[in-house]
């Protein structure tokens, strides 16, 4: 394809879950690739870039770096306590909940990133 990769490059894929907000969107699943311990930051922008019906918008905190926004048109907001979940879907099945943002969270090969959108509650617990 155009947007060939090279042969360093690991296949993730990427799995947006608007379900809450929108109970009439599907989740969506991309797949896009990450170079040699690239950042999730970077293959987000790569999918962006090749792909017309994946976008989303980030923030920069100064601490922690991009705070994910939106995805696909679809915000998260400090008035209903809601935000997108980062998730991660290992080749060996198992779901963690990664503990650093999209700027620091290395991809491995053929690891499923689930992009959620979800509820916090109002006591800080993450
Ligand atoms: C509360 C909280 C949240 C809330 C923030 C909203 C709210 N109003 O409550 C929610 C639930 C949304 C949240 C989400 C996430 N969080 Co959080 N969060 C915290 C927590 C417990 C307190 C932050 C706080 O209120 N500070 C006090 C206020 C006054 O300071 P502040 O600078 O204004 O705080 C803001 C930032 O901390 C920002 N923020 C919160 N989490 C994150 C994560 C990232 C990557 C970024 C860029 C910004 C950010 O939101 C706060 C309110 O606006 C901290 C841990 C801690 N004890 O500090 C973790 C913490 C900051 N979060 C962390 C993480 C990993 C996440 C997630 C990536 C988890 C995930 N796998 O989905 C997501 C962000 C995903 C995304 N969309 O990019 C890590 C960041 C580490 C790192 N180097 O990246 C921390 C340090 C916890 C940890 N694991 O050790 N979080």
């Amino acid at each position: 394809t155009a947007a060939a990769a090279d042969d360093d490059d690991d296949a993730c894929s990427v799995l947006c879950s608007p379900a809450a907000a929108s109970p009439n969107t599907k989740p969506v699943t991309y797949t896009t690739h990450v170079v040699f311990r690239g950042i999730l930051l970077g293959a987000l922008k790569r999918l962006m870039n090749s792909n017309a019906n994946f976008k989303f918008t980030y923030t920069e905190d100064p601490n922690y770096g991009p705070y994910l926004e939106s995805v696909n048109g679809v915000a998260g907001s400090a008035e209903d306590h809601t935000y997108w979940e980062l998730l991660v879907e290992t080749p060996d099945d198992k779901t963690i909940r990664p503990d650093v943002g999209t700027g620091c969270y290395i991809p491995s090969a053929n690891d499923k990133i689930i992009l959620r959108f979800s509820k916090y509650n109002n006591q800080c617990t993450t």
